[in-house]
């Protein structure tokens, strides 16, 4: 069953899916919806994902939304192919949904912010927040201090194996470093950027830099 997902290549939490996808070997077709175009926030599209946002999928008759509760679900069905993202035990599992957590909670609306003021409004020709991003990207940085104490002490976020909770980062975190040229946020601190070599090293994810536009 080929897995439909509609979202777009300019999109991190639809990325977020799609690495998912390919860790897991899972055939999926990307159903294009144009933000620019404002085609989430069409009626027939609130019907996948009633706050129109991108992504939402559709497994058979399987319908679902929000890409981390998606790329969690994929994990879950296909637990038996490809690398085990969600840990076998219930205290790597516990230490994979507290990592998840933080990076919803306390790294991707400051990285949101950083690309909306300076990338996503200045594209659109409208002047961005300079001092609210520089607010945020003074938060990341302490967000990130904690980061390199972690890393410092465990290979990825919830221990000595890659899981969803390092998967989820990369795509808001390229974004950031290729869009607005904050790379040196993970360069100057040792264990992020080993970590963030080694994230980013996977077949899976230069697989998904080949797709996008
Ligand atoms: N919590 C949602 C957030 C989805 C989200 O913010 N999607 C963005 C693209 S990455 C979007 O659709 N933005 C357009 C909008 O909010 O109008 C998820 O993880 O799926």
């Amino acid at each position: 069953m080929v897995v439909k997902v509609y979202g777009s290549y300019k999109s991190a939490c639809s990325l977020r899916v799609i690495a998912c996808l390919i860790e897991k070997d899972v055939e999926f077709e990307l159903v294009e919806i144009d933000l620019g175009a404002g085609e989430h926030k069409k009626p027939e599209f609130l019907a996948r994902q009633p706050f129109g946002q991108v992504p939402a999928i559709e497994d058979g008759d399987f319908k679902l939304f929000e890409s981390r509760a998606i790329a969690r679900y994929i994990a879950t069905k296909y637990a038996n192919r490809g690398p085990d993202l969600l840990g076998s035990s219930p205290e790597e599992r516990a230490l994979v949904d507290q990592w998840l957590d933080v990076e919803a909670h306390n790294y991707n609306d400051l990285v949101f912010n950083i690309i909306f003021n300076l990338y996503i409004l200045p594209k659109m020709g409208k002047p961005g927040d300079q001092e609210f991003a520089k607010q945020c990207e003074k938060k990341l940085a302490g967000v990130l201090d904690i980061y390199e104490e972690r890393l410092c002490a465990s290979k990825y976020l919830a221990g000595e194996s890659f899981t969803m909770a390092d998967l989820s980062h990369v795509p808001g975190t390229n974004f950031l470093i290729t869009e607005v040229g904050k790379g040196y946020l993970v360069r100057e601190r040792k264990n992020v950027n080993r970590w963030w070599e080694e994230i980013t090293g996977r077949p899976a994810w230069k697989k998904v830099l080949k797709l996008l536009p």
